[in-house]
């Protein structure tokens, strides 16, 4: 069965949560076609083959820029953008010092979030999309006004990550993630993706509040987000699937999208060799505000993808919350085959 319809969230509760995660299901990042090519050509590859295959000696690190190489030549370079990024890092944590009183900034909050409390679930019309495994819920969380000063807040206080978790090896050389991120969660979590563990850093006040909000308008409890950060068409995010063990498998992966408008779409796994199925992609465009569930099964059957686009001027900001599950996060980490 495939197509949309409106539901109310009492319905679409049914069809949230009770499926099972596949911890051996495959897992890449793809930076483009080349690597695409080498994935069809691989279909067996195991997780941790992946992992190995694109991702080496990753170190933790946040806001110390170092040598980096260029994705052009080998030559160590130390970009404009990560200066920038640097010097905006200092200054929000300068300004962010969350235990101290930082009145307009503490105001905005409150506001925001006396905004948000006026948001009511049962006013969200949820749409769904069902097709193979498929199984997604999207609707418009923040109208524009709103989106735009979430926006503002987040660009003023995210402070993403710059040396080695802003980067990714493949074949012994050294590459920029063709975009910024930055992770937040509850404190002591990590969440492992794409070969890095990446840390939990205490939630900013307008994430929270996001986080507060998506936590109640689903009825979930995320206690991680993952931002990515788009500057403009180029940024982009290879295929891939958010199916590693450390996820709560009932839990779907709430992602709310902010700024310019992206295309966004999932490819069916079968549709690989040696399969070769033919099931079509499916694509949406992720405007300005909207919240999208990926429910369960997707992640397993599923991989998605926000390709570039050349006619995308804007910047996009995308925040995925999770819910991590502590045990299983180090005992994945031990028990990767
Ligand atoms: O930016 C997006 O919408 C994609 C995010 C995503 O795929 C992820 O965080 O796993």
């Amino acid at each position: 069965m495939s197509g949309t319809w409106q539901c109310s969230p009492a319905e679409l509760e049914v069809h949230l949560g009770f499926r099972e995660s596949n911890p051996q299901s495959k897992h890449a990042e793809f930076l483009g076609p080349p690597f695409l090519t080498v994935c069809c050509l691989l279909p067996s590859f195991s997780r941790l083959d992946m992992d190995r295959f694109l991702m080496r000696n990753v170190t933790k690190g946040t806001t110390t820029v170092k040598r980096k190489k260029s994705l052009d030549n080998d030559d160590d370079v130390e970009t404009a953008e990560d200066t920038e990024t640097m010097q905006r890092s200092q200054k929000i944590s300068k300004k962010n010092n969350f235990d101290d009183e930082n009145e307009p900034q503490t105001e905005r909050i409150e506001t925001l979030c006396q905004t948000f409390s006026e948001i009511l679930t049962t006013d969200l019309v949820w749409k769904k999309v069902i097709k193979s495994n498929l199984d997604l819920s999207h609707t418009i969380l923040f109208s524009k006004g709103i989106a735009n000063t979430v926006m503002e807040l987040l660009e003023e206080e995210v402070v993403y990550f710059t040396g080695d978790l802003a980067k990714v090896q493949v074949f012994g050389r050294w590459h920029n993630i063709p975009r910024k991120q930055a992770t937040y969660g509850d404190p002591g979590l990590t969440y492992k993706y794409s070969g890095k563990e990446t840390p939990g850093r205490a939630w900013p006040p307008v994430v929270k509040a996001v986080r507060d909000l998506v936590n109640r308008v689903t009825g979930y409890h995320y206690n991680f987000v993952l931002i990515n950060r788009y500057k403009d068409g180029q940024d982009k995010m290879g295929e891939h699937k958010d199916d590693e063990r450390e996820l709560h498998p009932d839990t779907p992966i709430a992602s709310l999208s902010l700024g310019q408008t992206r295309d966004f779409y999932f490819r069916h796994q079968d549709t690989r060799p040696p399969k070769k199925l033919n099931i079509d992609k499916v694509q949406m465009p992720l405007h300005h505000g909207t919240l999208l569930l990926m429910n369960p099964p997707t992640n397993r059957y599923w991989y998605h993808a926000l390709p570039p686009r050349a006619t995308a001027k804007g910047v996009r900001v995308n925040l995925t919350f999770r819910k991590v599950v502590p045990a299983a996060a180090s005992s994945s980490s031990n028990n990767k085959q």
